[in-house]
């Protein structure tokens, strides 16, 4: 690397989609002339995001429902706007610092899913379908949907749930536990192939408790300010992943067990961007 273009701490949450898009941002920094630390599972949304403000973390990719509800606690809306969403996610980030250099083109929603099975015998397709359940069911989550804003307690309100315990924990024990029925509902992504793979049903949010989830890479803006070179090199990862995209490269992580980095770099070979 070129030692005059300086180094870039590149942060990530803890699931693999957050593993390889940190890799693949480092590898488009890497090219450009950057030294790259690449911190894979550095931690959730919060420990990222102050990392950015605090200067520990130059860049890392967020989510718009995640920056609007999350970090910015704005007020849930009647209709989610996806671009509303954007524009004020935006605003927010802007006024505290922080840069929106690249949509990614895929959104990965948090999402509520139960056994295929299951859904089918007791016909639940919807969340307000699980109104008369809920008291004897298990829901696992991630270690931020049990308490964000977001998450489950603003489900829990709009639907009237009560579920019998909440189980948090890292994504990836999240899907093995409804795999293994020890849960009976989690709050899935959208982009991981294990909604297919183990057979979950993902319900419909028929009262609308969840924001748009567009994947965005976002960057402090004093490092911006400074590092001209390191946003034109991120800003050529827009739009370039789309939904199938990106599950295809969550696919290789889980299934195949592929490393991150070999994974990032692969797409970027393929598509182009890099050579
Ligand atoms: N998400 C869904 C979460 C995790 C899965 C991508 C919106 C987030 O990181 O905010």
């Amino acid at each position: 690397a070129d030692a005059e273009k300086g180094k870039v701490v590149i942060g990530s949450k803890l699931f693999q989609e957050s593993f390889i898009l940190a890799h693949m941002a480092g590898i488009m920094l890497e090219e450009e002339g950057y030294e790259v630390d690449v911190q894979q599972g550095l931690g959730g949304t919060l420990i990222n995001y102050e990392g950015l403000k605090q200067g520990t973390v130059d860049v890392y990719v967020e989510y718009t429902g995640t920056a609007y509800s999350q970090i910015l606690k704005e007020p849930p809306l009647e209709v989610w706007d996806p671009e509303v969403v954007y524009q004020k996610s935006e605003e927010g980030l802007n006024a505290d610092g922080v840069v929106i250099v690249a949509d990614l083109g895929f959104e990965d929603a948090y999402a509520l899913a139960v056994k295929k099975d299951w859904g089918e015998e007791n016909n639940v397709s919807d969340i307000s379908d699980l109104e008369e359940y809920a008291s004897e069911l298990i829901i696992g989550t991630d270690p931020e949907f049990a308490n964000r804003e977001d998450g489950l307690p603003r489900i829990n309100e709009l639907y009237g749930l009560e579920f019998k315990a909440v189980k948090p924990t890292v994504a990836n024990i999240m899907y093995e536990a409804i795999k293994n029925d020890e849960v009976d509902v989690v709050s899935a992504y959208t982009t991981d192939t294990r909604n297919e793979l183990f057979d979950l049903r993902i319900l419909n949010d028929d009262k609308n408790a969840l924001p748009p989830y567009d994947a965005i890479i976002v960057m402090s803006a004093e490092f911006a300010d400074a590092n001209p070179d390191a946003v034109a090199a991120l800003e050529k990862l827009e739009g370039q992943i789309d939904t199938d995209t990106m599950r295809g490269l969550n696919y290789q992580f889980d299934v195949e067990k592929r490393d991150a980095e070999d994974i990032a770099r692969d797409y970027l070979i393929e598509s182009g961007l890099i050579e």
